[in-house]
This record gives C-alpha cells, sequence and structure tokens, in this order.
C-alpha cells in the first residue's frame, strides 16, 4: 500500500460519512438536545470508549466501574466547557458526554443527528452504537441514526476532545481561546425515505436574474422536483436524472439583495414526498478589474472582523442573543461587510447577518503554522471547506469563501491552496474566492504584493500592521501599495492593542494607550486613501478576545487588546476614528473605475 493510499483511508476513516450535506436549521422540524448534558472530564484520556458508551454497570459484587455518568457533573449544550468551571478553563483533552432522551420516530421516516459544531474530534455513540467520528471544530455535521435509534429511551454519548496537534486545522499555535465542548447546539432531524438531501439556489455569477445550482435527492433515481418562489411567481418543475440530482436553471425577476435592502425570500423546494422551505436572498457579486461589483455597481467592503466569542462573559458565543449583540456592534461602527474570522461561525449568526444586511467572509482555521507538506492537510482542509460551503451555500450575505490565512508561500502551500481554489470553485461558482496573505515584498516606502497564489484568487487579502508589528518605512500618506495583478484588495487585518481607559502617550506602543491605537488608526487610514485598488478594511478586531498567547502581566494577562471595544464592550478612541472613516465612504458612493 503506498505512502498515500494509506493516509487516505485512514483520514476517510477519521471523518464522518455524511452525505447530508444540507445540515442547515429551520428547513425541517427539529428536536433539539439542548440543555444540561452529563459529563466525565477524562483527565489522562484513560476512558474505555465502549464502557462509557454502553454504560457498563457492575453486576457482580465484585464488579466496579469508574468512568460513569451516574451523578456525574454537568455542562450545557451549546457551550464550551472552559467557561462552565474554573478547573477547566486551560483545560485541553477529552471529556465524554451524555444526553438521555425519549423518542418517537415518525412512520416511514430516517432519522438523523445534527451538530453544530464539536471542538475540535468527536466520536459519536448513539444506544452503544458507534455512528461516526468527525474532525474540525467548526464546521455543522450529520449522521445518519437509523441504524441504532430506537422508540422510547435512548443514550447519546459524544466523547469530545480538544488537544492540540501539529496536523491538526488549526495546528498547535493560534492567536484565540482553544475552547473545546459541544459549542453549538445538537438536533435529531426526522426526513421522509426519499428526501430532498441537498439543494442550492443562487444568482448565476454576474446574472441579475438567471438562477444557478441543483437539487439533489436521497433516492437515486428519476423523479420530479419543483422549485417555487412564490412571492417572485416562480415555479418550475425539473426531472431529476438516475443520481437524483437535476441543475438548476431559470429566469427570474427578483428584488435584490443588498445591505440596503437586505430582501429574503420563502423558497420553496419538494419532491412527492419531501417539502423544504427556506428564507433566500438573491444578488450578484463578481469582480471586474480592481472593481468589486455588487447588484453590477461597485461597491467597498467597510468591515469587521470578530471571533465567535462573548467578551464579557469570557467565553464562546451561542445562540442567536449573542449573534445579535456582536453584529449589532458591526452596525453601529458603520459597516456592510463582516470578516468571520477565523472559521465558519454559527448559523445563526450567519442568518443574522444576512437579514440584517451586512455581506460576510466566510473562512475556514487553515491559519500560520499548518503542516502543507502531510498529505492528509489538503483532505482535511478541503473537507472543512466542503462542510462550510455545503452549510451556507444558500445564504446570499456570504460574498467570499476564503480559504487560509497568513501562510508563507512555498511550493507545497501554493499547491494545496491552488487546488483548494479550484475545489471551492466547482462546489460553487458563485461566489468570489480569497486568502489573507502577511508577506510582502518592500522597496523604499512601497510594499508589493507579489505572492504566486493570487492568480487563484479573485480578492487580494492583506494583512498588514503598519504601526505594530512593521515599522513605517515613510510617512504614512507616502507608503505606496503596488501589485502585480489587477485585482480588487482588501486589507483584512489592520490594528494595534490598547487598554481600555488607559491614557498616555501617542507614539509608544509599550504603553498600550488609547491614544497610539487611535494614531495609528488615523495613519492607517491616511494610507489607503492613497491605494487606488482598494475595495475593502477590516480591521483587527472588533472586540478584546481571549488568547493564551498574549502574556504582558499588566495590559493583556491572557487578552488580546486589538479590539475597538473593550472585554466589557465599551468603545476605544479608535472605535470613532474607524466609525468616521465609514461614514465619509458611505456617503461617497463608488464609481465604476475599471471596464
Ligand atoms: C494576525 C492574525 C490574527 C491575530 C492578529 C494579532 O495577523 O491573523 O489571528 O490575532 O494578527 O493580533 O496579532
Amino acid at each position: 500500500m503506498t505512502k498515500k493510499i494509506f493516509f487516505t483511508i485512514a483520514l476517510a476513516l477519521l471523518l464522518v460519512n455524511s452525505s447530508e450535506v444540507l445540515a442547515q436549521a429551520t428547513l425541517r422540524k427539529s428536536f433539539n438536545l439542548n440543555g444540561k448534558w452529563n459529563v466525565i472530564v477524562d483527565w489522562y484520556g484513560s476512558g474505555n470508549a465502549h464502557d462509557i458508551a454502553t454504560q457498563k454497570r457492575p453486576v457482580t459484587k465484585t464488579d466496579f466501574v469508574e468512568f460513569s455518568f451516574d451523578n456525574s457533573q454537568t455542562l450545557y449544550v451549546p457551550g464550551d466547557w472552559n467557561s462552565q468551571r474554573p478547573e477547566l478553563k486551560y483545560y485541553e483533552g477529552t471529556v465524554w458526554y451524555k444526553r438521555e432522551f425519549d423518542f418517537k420516530p415518525q412512520t416511514n421516516a430516517q432519522t438523523f443527528l445534527r451538530f453544530g459544531a464539536v471542538s475540535y474530534r468527536s466520536e459519536i455513540f448513539l444506544n452503544g452504537i458507534k455512528l461516526g467520528e468527525h474532525e474540525g471544530g467548526f464546521t455543522s455535521f450529520t449522521l445518519n441514526a437509523a441504524r441504532a435509534i430506537k422508540t422510547g429511551h435512548n443514550v447519546l454519548v459524544v466523547k469530545v476532545n480538544n488537544e492540540r496537534k501539529e496536523d491538526a486545522i488549526p495546528a498547535r499555535k493560534f492567536d484565540w481561546w482553544n475552547y473545546g465542548g459541544i459549542t453549538r447546539g445538537v438536533w435529531i432531524d426526522e426526513k421522509p425515505a426519499n428526501h430532498i438531501s441537498d439543494f442550492f439556489i443562487q444568482l448565476k455569477k454576474g446574472s441579475l436574474k438567471e438562477l444557478q445550482g441543483f437539487v439533489q435527492t436521497s433516492e437515486h433515481k428519476k423523479q420530479q422536483v419543483i422549485v417555487a418562489i412564490p412571492e417572485a411567481g416562480f415555479k418550475k418543475s425539473y426531472t431529476t436524472d438516475t443520481s437524483g440530482k437535476v441543475a438548476l436553471t431559470a429566469s427570474v425577476s427578483l428584488k435584490l439583495w443588498s445591505p440596503e435592502n437586505p430582501k429574503l425570500y420563502t423558497v420553496k423546494v419538494y419532491n412527492a414526498a419531501d417539502t423544504l422551505t427556506d428564507e433566500i436572498g438573491f444578488r450578484s457579486i463578481e469582480v471586474q478589474g480592481t472593481d468589486i461589483l455588487l447588484n453590477k455597481k461597485p461597491v467597498f467592503l467597510r468591515g469587521i472582523s470578530f471571533h465567535e466569542e462573548m467578551p464579557q462573559r469570557s467565553g464562546r458565543a451561542y445562540g442567536e442573543a449573542d449573534a445579535r449583540t456582536l453584529l449589532t456592534w458591526a452596525k453601529e461602527l458603520g459597516c456592510n461587510f463582516v470578516r468571520l474570522a477565523h472559521y465558519p461561525q454559527s448559523e445563526e449568526t450567519v442568518r443574522l447577518a444576512e437579514k440584517m444586511g451586512l455581506m460576510m467572509w466566510e473562512e475556514i482555521p487553515v491559519w500560520q503554522g499548518i503542516q502543507f507538506t502531510n498529505p492528509q492537510i489538503l483532505q482535511k482542509a478541503n473537507h472543512m471547506l466542503a462542510e462550510m460551503i455545503a452549510r451556507d451555500k444558500n445564504r446570499c450575505g456570504i460574498v467570499i469563501w476564503s480559504l487560509s490565512n497568513e501562510t508563507a508561500p512555498s511550493p507545497h502551500r501554493n499547491s494545496v491552496l491552488k487546488q483548494m481554489a479550484s475545489d471551492a470553485r466547482k462546489a460553487d461558482p458563485t461566489r468570489l474566492i480569497s486568502s489573507a496573505f502577511d508577506h510582502f515584498k518592500y522597496n523604499g516606502n512601497q510594499i508589493l504584493i507579489d505572492d504566486p497564489l493570487s492568480e487563484s484568487l479573485d480578492v487580494l487579502a492583506a494583512n498588514k500592521y503598519m504601526g505594530w508589528y512593521a515599522k513605517w518605512p515613510s510617512e504614512p500618506g507616502n507608503v505606496e501599495w503596488k501589485s502585480n495583478f489587477n485585482k480588487p484588495l482588501i486589507i483584512s487585518e489592520f490594528g494595534a492593542e490598547a487598554l481600555y481607559g488607559n491614557h498616555g502617550s501617542k507614539d509608544t506602543a509599550g504603553l498600550w494607550t488609547e491614544e497610539y491605537q487611535e494614531q495609528l488608526y488615523k495613519d492607517n487610514i491616511n494610507m489607503f486613501n492613497k491605494i487606488s485598488f482598494l475595495r475593502g478594511v477590516c480591521p483587527w478586531i472588533l472586540a478584546d478576545f481571549k488568547s493564551p498567547a498574549r502574556m504582558h502581566a499588566q495590559c493583556q494577562e491572557g487578552w488580546n487588546r486589538k479590539g475597538l471595544l473593550s472585554d466589557k464592550g465599551f468603545k476605544k478612541r479608535a472605535w470613532y476614528i474607524m466609525n468616521d472613516y465609514y461614514k465619509q465612504l458611505e456617503a461617497k458612493p463608488l464609481q465604476v473605475k475599471n471596464k
């Protein structure tokens, strides 16, 4: 067996066999398993999966069981374990979760278990039967539970492990908290045997009325499927091929989604046995020279990045209320765009952002230090990419899929990311592809974009910390950006740290003052105003966030302080600079420069 084949087989075993890629909330009636779950913290990883999953009990008088859920502690799902119990704050290891529930399957229905996200590795057992494994802490996955679900009492056990490893994505080092646990919701979905297992419906790239997409049924046979958008007076019947799939084509007159008018339509997709209903918006997004065109009009992306974290609670954000808090801040800043950093965030966040008129950049956690030489990495990254696109491909608010963040050019990295760009385009030809870079050449006061991967991208994205990690080569207003590519650029990160309420010098970084951060924002904006191909800006970051990599004793104490908001949600001085800049940009819409 060649090494490559061995790795392919090993990886296939690692990942859930999920043909039910449509892991989307609200499409069907679901039964949620959220709430208090029993847990066993497995400090040394010594628990026996079989015994724990089958809840082994003592039989004779000399038997005993050490790993038992009886009278065990509990944790809330959804939720990270780090913020729920003080002794788990820094924990990186295994926790066993158990949830018991009563269930009566519908006649002729198939039962699936859907996980919003489990960080980072999981093994899922229902009534003692192993349903599958999953790797990746930020993507949804679905398991067919038919062979294990019972009428009546059921016991679901999930082994969760969040150890950082070299061959994981992200790898061993990253600049955010390694929250572990079942961090998003868990649901049971019931579907008719011959159900709609997936569908994709968006506007074709560059068109304002041509639909593009597909419908896939679970039974692989020829059959009729119907797509209807009643409010737009559209209803069309299609016949699938023998694999149950059909390409969607149609011309429809629609009110287009935009930040100013985030219009969503009720869309129905059905066959003889099953109906799915979703709220979907339609817009076109494309690139023309150095312009980004939304619905054929040039747009400047007034962005902000944020982690899926509630600073005030020092924990993972979850649910719609947290999403609303984060997104309301983004709107207040004057944004029309958010960068969901550094991983796919919850479905609640994505759906709400779209409703609030925010365009989105969604990325997978291919973040620095990735083992590109490892043959498993392409498959793992592609699996995450596929899961991200599978869940969110009908969310028109998402305009950019991003493949990676700050990866150093090398032959292996270039070929992995190039392949991913091509696979992403195959899975979704309607959106733009990007990747955030941090390697640039300097020539006097000139910064040159020459990363070879740029050829494979639609939008260039630069993380550039002028005045913080990088010294100004000359006066900010004299710094020139050059690009070897005729493509739009987004400054996908810039910023500086400041401790809220800490006032003083505006020219000494090491004092963590609000004034230093404020001045740095002014200088960067001065530089941005001179970049002719700049089409978006995304400061790093909305709010201070927790990171064990940030250990300055007085100013950081485990917090990255680059937030425009403090860890309590208070506005730092730089907030107002950014807010003014966005107000000015909003007041003067862009004209098409590149024909
Ligand atoms: C970066 C990373 C981001 C870090 C940030 C920082 O370039 O993309 O994840 O948190 O810099 O604060 O250093």
